[in-house]
């Protein structure tokens, strides 16, 4: 399924090839040269059989340099526990907040919120312990993903990362007003780069705007005629 080329002393391209019954979007798990296990994420416009690149470390997990953020991710269920102080059996946005920054996670809690509609399989407006789980496994993917592409280790994605990550990703069109368009719409606290809760919101609406994109008929060279109404429209939803 996979062949390397050289690239850096410390990374190398490996190709990956989409597996049968996987859609552009989905995360894929793939093993490293070095024996880690990484997350990322099938490119736009690809389907099964198609193969795309992404950047792999070749040294040990034991040589990697340490991150800001502890590396032994914490039992979601005695997180949840610890939250959940008046045992009601759910949490709320401000309390899954507090569970990440406990965690060493600081999400807005607007990028909290969007995880809670994502996760609340019952719709109650809260999350409860087995949602939790879902929640927290989803998250420490995209803590994978978001390391990698994190390449000076600095705890953000810089707009040179950024744009590597989108390209990877499938999105190697994106021209540069409409990429900085981009990241200053998603650099929520206006700090210059992309946080960890900033990046999920951003390859998540990024993804949805893109799918319902197109699924509008295009001339075959990408162009598609959308309506006011059309535009708005896709825009809400996408979102
Ligand atoms: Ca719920
Ligand atoms: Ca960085
Ligand atoms: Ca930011």
């Amino acid at each position: 399924m996979a062949s390397y080329t050289n690239t850096a002393a410390s990374t190398q391209l490996m190709q990956v090839t989409v597996p049968q019954g996987c859609v552009a979007g989905q995360m894929l798990q793939i093993q490293a040269p070095s024996g880690q296990v990484l997350q990322v994420q099938i490119p736009q416009g690809l389907g099964p059989g198609s193969a795309f690149q992404v950047q792999v470390p070749v040294t040990s997990a034991q040589q990697q340099p340490q991150y800001a953020h502890p590396q032994v991710a914490p039992d979601p269920m005695a997180l949840f526990a610890a939250v959940d102080t008046d045992r009601s059996g759910s949490i709320s946005d401000i309390e899954l907040s507090t569970a990440l920054s406990t965690s060493g996670m600081s999400f807005a809690r607007k990028t909290c919120r969007y995880l809670i509609g994502m996760h609340d399989i019952d719709r109650s407006g809260t999350i409860d312990c087995n949602e939790f789980v879902a929640l927290w496994n989803y998250l420490q993917q995209w803590k994978q993903c978001f390391d990698r592409y994190d390449v000076d280790k600095g705890g953000s994605i810089d707009s040179r990362e950024l744009s590597t990550a989108l390209s990877q990703f499938g999105y190697s069109s994106l021209g540069q007003s409409c990429f900085s368009s981009i990241m200053r719409a998603y650099d929520d606290d206006k700090s210059g780069s992309i946080g960890l809760d900033e990046f999920i919101q951003l390859n998540c609406e990024l993804h949805n705007l893109t799918t319902t994109f197109r699924q509008l008929p295009t001339d075959g060279q990408g162009r598609a005629t959308i309506t006011y109404e059309q535009f708005l429209q896709m825009t809400y939803s996408g979102r």
